[in-house]
């Protein structure tokens, strides 16, 4: 319903607003025209915990965290505490040359106390893109420095997101998103990744893995190891349809990078930050990365700011000897956005809220949702700690692709949206990824409001 005129209330004009954003408003990832056509766009106003309200103050449980981002929940007034504190004191100043300020000197000390392998120097930036991008430039750097200017391969995964600027969505693994002159970019390699549902049909699970790391070290023999400087993957695909690495993949992974002398970068974007249970899902799959990327959930949202965290032998390399390192961004180390992230790490720390989803809500979570597996239009239930996907089917012997892809999740996440539950369409499966602070009883209401859903489509 419209509410045309604002009231005490209300506050919002939910039309003219709408009107306004169909205007001027360009969104991300978004089909225009379907915008236009669904009526435009819902307008969010307000959050606390895992809900949201919109402009007719309507309640939505937030099943996505925001874009897999907001660990905390929404609300916390500590968060916007620490924001005005910096704002008054020092709003902005940068971290160039010979500077820095107390709170991007602590935040990165902060990063180190929790971060996974000793990796202990930061490299700001403002999003998980940027941080990506720094990534390859550093990677590359490091080699170059040590006489190898040829190792500039980036090797990367089909079904990785790894952001959308030039460079990392270069590194991202669809195939939409490299539908412009130019991108991918040139020595960025894409290998398989394992996604057994989807592409193992006729394969045990152990033999799909095993393809898998054969396509990886295909592919890094094909460009030629010594031409490769870094390999790029997520502990667990999240945007790709939360991709659960199957036993042992990580292992041999590893074990690849090692044989070839190949730099490790594991993107925590999403599973940083207690996603998986542990503080990093390089902690979850045993993994000892040479560099990590982390971005949302390091100020779970609040405002922008990434981090590219180093272990020794890259830091070592660009620090330790004498040579300018020509890359940064004016916001790099951005003041109040690190207060911010200091803040929302003290209180991950302080209220243990990651060690509860390791050993209570994340289990909780990923049992509750396996009780769907009796639903006939649930093929499997994919998860770890606080996210998951339910892979939607209608041949659950065969797993025969749906046609065309997402057109029995797309329905669904557009019920469920309208239902007060935001999840989100990831091919056929429906992602989730809420605040980590969820109790047991939100989960209850999640996992029931989407059975309700699910049998309006059988
Ligand atoms: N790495 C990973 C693993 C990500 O998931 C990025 C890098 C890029 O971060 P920025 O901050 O530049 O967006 C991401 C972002 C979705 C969705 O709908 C996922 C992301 C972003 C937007 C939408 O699944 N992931």
């Amino acid at each position: 319903m419209n509410r045309p005129i604002a009231s005490k209330n209300q506050p919002y004009n939910t039309l003219s607003i709408r009107a306004l954003d169909l205007s001027h408003h360009m969104h991300p990832f978004a089909d225009q025209q379907e915008l236009v056509s669904d009526g435009g766009v819902r307008v969010i106003t307000r959050g606390e915990g895992v809900y949201l309200w919109d402009s007719e103050g309507e309640r939505l449980l937030d099943g996505m965290g925001g874009l897999w981002c907001v660990n905390i929940g929404y609300g916390r007034k500590e968060l916007a505490e620490a924001a005005a504190k910096q704002m008054e004191e020092l709003p902005y100043y940068n971290t160039f040359f010979k500077t820095t300020t107390p709170a991007a000197a602590e935040l990165a000390a902060e990063i180190a106390s929790v971060a996974p392998n000793r990796l202990d120097r930061v490299f700001y930036s403002n999003s998980g893109s940027e941080a990506n991008d720094t990534n390859i430039r550093l990677a590359r750097l490091y080699w170059a420095r040590l006489g190898r200017p040829e190792r500039k391969a980036i090797i990367s995964r089909h079904n990785a997101y790894h952001g959308s600027s030039i460079g990392s969505g270069s590194l991202t693994g669809f195939d939409d998103m490299h539908d412009i002159a130019g991108v991918p970019i040139a020595d960025v390699h894409h290998a398989p990744a394992p996604f057994w549902w989807r592409d193992g049909r006729g394969q045990t699970v152990e033999a799909h893995c095993a393809w898998a790391l054969d396509g990886l070290e295909e592919t890094i023999l094909r460009v030629g190891p010594e031409n490769v400087a870094a390999f790029i993957g997520e502990p667990v695909q999240g945007a790709g349809g939360v991709l659960i690495p199957p036993s042992g993949y990580w292992k041999s992974v590893q074990e690849i990078c090692r044989k070839y002398d190949i730099l490790l970068i594991c993107d925590e974007v999403v599973c940083g930050f207690g996603r998986t249970g542990k503080w990093f899902g390089s902690q979850t799959y045993a993994i000892e990365p040479d560099i990590i990327t982390t971005a949302k959930g390091l100020s779970s949202g609040y405002l922008p700011i990434s981090a590219s965290v180093f272990g020794d032998r890259v830091a070592s390399v660009l620090m330790d000897k004498p040579g300018r390192m020509s890359h940064g961004y004016t916001y790099s180390g951005h003041p109040v956005a690190a207060a911010v992230a200091l803040e929302n790490i003290r209180i991950l720390k302080r209220e243990r809220i990651i060690e509860r989803v390791g050993e209570e809500t994340g289990p909780y979570f990923q049992a509750k949702l396996r009780e769907l597996l009796d639903h006939p239009l649930v093929g499997e239930v994919r998860g770890v700690g606080l996210m998951a996907a339910v892979q939607l089917t209608r041949d659950k012997e065969e797993r025969t692709p749906i046609e065309p892809v997402s057109s029995l999740a797309k329905p669904v996440w557009k019920r469920c949206f309208e239902t007060g539950l935001i999840t989100r369409a990831v091919g056929e499966s429906l992602a989730f990824s809420p605040p980590l602070i969820i109790s047991k009883d939100q989960i209850d209401w999640l996992v029931k409001r989407l059975r309700d859903n699910l049998d309006q489509f059988v």
